[in-house]
């Protein structure tokens, strides 16, 4: 697009779905024979997906959630149980907020919780955004998983949470929330969050779990190493 010229609605729209493309398509690329990958969700891993199975290489993967596994399944890529892999070499996976010391939140999809597990068993965990991705500080909502027993009362002691309305129950039983009071600093609220009995999951992944962000822009795609 020339400098000056406005965007209509609809050409934005398909300019974030190509630099979501643009980012996956990159990240396709780190994955090589033999690895053991992790597979994020969202509509940012819908075009990893296809990208990873066009590249046919000899890879072992589990995915991040049940929508995940039939998309690559569907696409001809094998998806094993997390319960016979204890690594990964490399988990490809979205953001809905990434900072640029690399505080990302995650679970704007409701899969945060698998998402953590399996980013924290990868030797390299790459996120792959769109170039509105990127923010200044992280701000709410944060999502949450909460154990469904006495989920009222986790919530009351939380403060400000609301149950996401419409959304199912994950596939491990736990309440999709979000936290909806300010995000401060991240560490805090992750530390409170992780000291919250009912509380079995939040969608702040710190930079130490981050090795690279790629975003993809209009014409060209970031790259940028965290740890
Ligand atoms: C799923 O629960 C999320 O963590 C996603 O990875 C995140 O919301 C990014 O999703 P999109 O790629 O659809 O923006």
């Amino acid at each position: 697009m020339r400098a000056g010229t406005m965007m209509r609605a609809d050409e934005y729209a398909v300019d974030v779905e190509h630099q979501k493309q643009s980012a996956a398509e990159a990240a396709a690329e780190l994955v090589e024979d033999g690895m053991a990958v992790g597979l994020g969700t969202g509509t940012t891993v819908a075009y990893l997906l296809p990208a990873l199975a066009r590249r046919q290489r000899s890879i072992r993967c589990v995915a991040t959630s049940p929508r995940t596994e039939a998309a690559a399944l569907a696409l001809g890529i094998g998806v094993e149980p997390f319960g016979t892999l204890d690594r990964l070499d490399i988990c490809i996976d979205g953001a809905d907020q990434i900072t640029a010391e690399g505080w990302l939140v995650k679970g704007g999809g409701g899969a945060h919780t698998r998402e953590k597990v399996v980013a924290g068993a990868a030797d390299r965990f790459v996120v792959i955004a769109d170039s509105t991705k990127p923010v200044a500080g992280l701000h709410p909502p944060v999502p949450l998983e909460l154990l469904a027993f006495g989920s009222p009362a986790t919530i009351r002691h939380l403060g400000a949470v609301v149950v996401r309305a419409g959304q199912p129950l994950s596939p491990d039983g736990g309440v999709i929330a979000d936290y909806t009071g300010p995000v401060g600093d991240p560490a805090k609220l992750a530390a409170t969050f992780d000291a919250t009995a009912g509380v079995v999951g939040h969608g702040l992944f710190p930079p130490a779990m981050v090795d690279v962000v790629i975003v993809g822009h209009p014409s060209t795609v970031e790259r940028f190493e965290v740890r």
